[in-house]
């Protein structure tokens, strides 16, 4: 995105993914915090188009034969993410450029899924402590948050895979983890059995991060059609990132996260973008929502001089 695109912010106030309730008041939060404000200072035209939620929070009931072993609040999260995908859809084939705000990471399904309907080849930049690449017969936990990588691979229940149609939403080639430390054991064997980009936190402290994010550019750039941003704030250190629902040591240093954002935005290639797992139950004086708004605004072209 070299000329500037009117953003449309959508906001997607669900936590029913996660272990814990939160991350749903997360969109209010990074709102409260100035999302709006500080991007119109920039010259951006953004607007908030939707508010993706269930009605009276209430998903529409599944046939009692579907198979939901594992799979908690499987109904909510396929209702939600359905509703997402059409959104973001329609926000494309206007020639905006979604900005997804969580919620926590199941949402990354609706929106993958909405996104592949203009995208062939889609990149996705999976900024994250976790690589969400659990199905239910590996993941320790039946939270959907930890499946909607591999979901958008199109491994995981056919409810899931098949929003938005049965083909698969991205391709593994397509794929950059970024800031990985907390790898499930089926995670591990699915990222080296299908040979996705994995820069975990041993290779950013090994390499910097000025040298994993030009990797990471190189090797989505010259492949893809688009490349979405999908940010968990759990990839941030708990000590610059408390408010958020499974926090890790170990993670991005403030300045490595903004390092990596900021060179996001250099290489003009960012399509889209997501902002997950804001949790301000957890919150520690909105020290994480506003983290979220300095990381988009970054990732959007903000720039220190
Ligand atoms: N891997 C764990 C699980 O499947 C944790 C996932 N939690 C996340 N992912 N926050 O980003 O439950
Ligand atoms: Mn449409
Ligand atoms: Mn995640
Ligand atoms: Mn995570």
């Amino acid at each position: 995105m070299s000329t500037k695109p009117t953003i449309a912010a959508i906001s997607v106030p669900f936590d029913l993914g996660a272990g814990r309730r939160g991350a749903s008041k997360g969109p209010k939060a990074i709102m409260q915090a100035g999302l709006l404000r500080g991007l119109q200072q920039m010259d951006m035209t953004i607007q908030h188009v939707a508010e993706i939620r269930l009605p009276n929070d209430t998903a529409a009931p599944l046939p009692p034969e579907v198979e939901k072993n594992n799979l908690k609040y499987l109904a909510e999260v396929i209702d939600v993410n359905t509703r997402l995908a059409e959104q973001v859809s329609n926000v494309v084939e206007q020639g905006q450029f979604p900005l997804i705000i969580g919620g926590d990471h199941s949402i990354a399904i609706g929106t993958l899924a909405g996104l592949s309907e203009h995208y062939s080849n889609l990149g996705v930049i999976w900024i994250d402590a976790h690589s969400d690449l659990n199905t239910a017969d590996t993941s320790p936990t039946g939270n959907i948050h930890g499946m909607s990588l591999a979901i958008s691979l199109g491994m995981g229940h056919p409810l899931l895979t098949s929003i938005k149609g049965e083909q698969a939403k991205v391709k593994a080639e397509n794929i950059v983890l970024i800031g990985s430390r907390s790898l499930d054991e089926g995670e591990k064997k699915l990222i080296r059995s299908l040979g996705i980009k994995c820069y975990t936190m041993h290779d950013i402290d090994r390499k910097g991060m000025a040298a994993v994010m030009q990797d990471a550019i190189t090797y989505i750039s010259g492949k893809t059609d688009g490349v979405h941003v999908s940010f968990d704030v759990d990839s941030l250190d708990p000590l610059e990132a408390p408010g958020t629902g499974t926090a890790v040591k170990g993670g991005l240093q403030f300045r490595e996260a903004h390092l990596a954002v900021e060179m996001l935005h250099e290489a003009g290639i960012v399509t889209s973008a997501e902002f997950v797992e804001v949790n301000p139950l957890l919150d520690d004086n909105n020290k994480t929502s506003q983290l979220a708004v300095g990381l988009i605004s970054s990732l959007l072209g903000k720039q220190i001089l």
